[in-house]
């Protein structure tokens, strides 16, 4: 098999973590300090533009408060607010509020069994990969991945490739051994700018992204019963409609 890795983005990859996860999680917070800010569904999409729950924060501060409304204290105010917010989401992954998407596990099984290596490559906090890996996939799960880096082994975000490049220099391995497996234009950007081949599972806010340099992109990557969409990429016509699901046979066979 010339496919040697699978590289994971988290937040809209493996499970539809931003709207009911860190969304309402963020709201949590602001009530815990008794701010009157109140990111609704719209406005979360738009902030969403800006990775990191800190730099979206000091975004917000910035670009949608008044100066009177702006706290002083902002550089001690956000990381505290962070860190309220990811114990609000680590309580909404413990009460099982969010899922994982269509095919995931069941493509995470398959690359395990078959010995294809497997790494996270995120801009999320390492608590909160932690937290829904463990609740959504089992504890044992985190073995399974030979890396996991996140905004706290590689500070500087998607669209930066930093994370991929961490990934590719810790497992040894050149980008088209590869395939990442990304939601966003952020995303698809950072790994694509290292040449990673990327398959892209549209999120529920990422539909309009562009996904041009992307391998193949499909609405989930399907369950039997359950087929998912091929909607774009290079491999697409390749791959044809009549795809159902994506799995390793045909990860393996586009990446050519
Ligand atoms: C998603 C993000 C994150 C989360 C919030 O990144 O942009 O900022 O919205 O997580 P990815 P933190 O899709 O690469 O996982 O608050 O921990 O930043
Ligand atoms: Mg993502």
């Amino acid at each position: 098999m010339r496919l040697k890795a699978l590289l994971f983005d988290v937040d809209g990859t493996l499970a539809e973590t931003e709207r009911d996860g860190h969304r309402p999680a963020f709201n949590r917070a602001f009530a815990d300090y008794c701010l009157h800010w109140q990111w609704d569904e719209s406005l979360y999409g738009r902030l969403l533009a800006v990775t990191g729950g800190k730099e979206r924060m000091f975004h917000f501060a910035s670009e949608y408060l008044g100066s009177s409304e702006r706290p002083e204290d902002l550089d001690t105010l956000i990381p505290e607010l962070h860190t309220a917010k990811n114990r609000h989401y680590a309580a909404i992954i413990d009460a099982g509020e969010i899922s994982l998407r269509p095919g995931i596990r069941r493509i995470i099984n398959e690359a395990h069994k078959a010995g294809v290596r497997l790494a996270i490559a995120t801009t999320t906090t390492r608590v909160n990969v932690i937290a829904l890996l463990e609740s959504l996939l089992g504890k044992e799960s985190i073995g399974w991945f030979e890396v996991i880096a996140t905004a706290d082994e590689v500070p500087d975000k998607k669209p930066s490739p930093d994370v991929y490049q961490y990934v590719l220099d810790q497992m040894g391995l050149k980008a088209d051994e590869c395939i990442a497996v990304e939601d966003s234009e952020n995303g698809i950007k950072a790994s694509i700018a290292l040449g990673i081949p990327t398959l892209v599972t549209v999120s529920e806010y990422n539909r309009d992204g562009d996904f041009s340099e992307a391998l193949l992109v499909v609405d989930n990557l399907g369950e039997p019963g359950s087929p998912c969409h091929v909607l774009g990429g290079r491999a697409a016509s390749v791959v044809g409609e009549g795809v159902s699901t994506v799995d390793l046979p045909l990860l393996d066979g586009i990446l050519t």
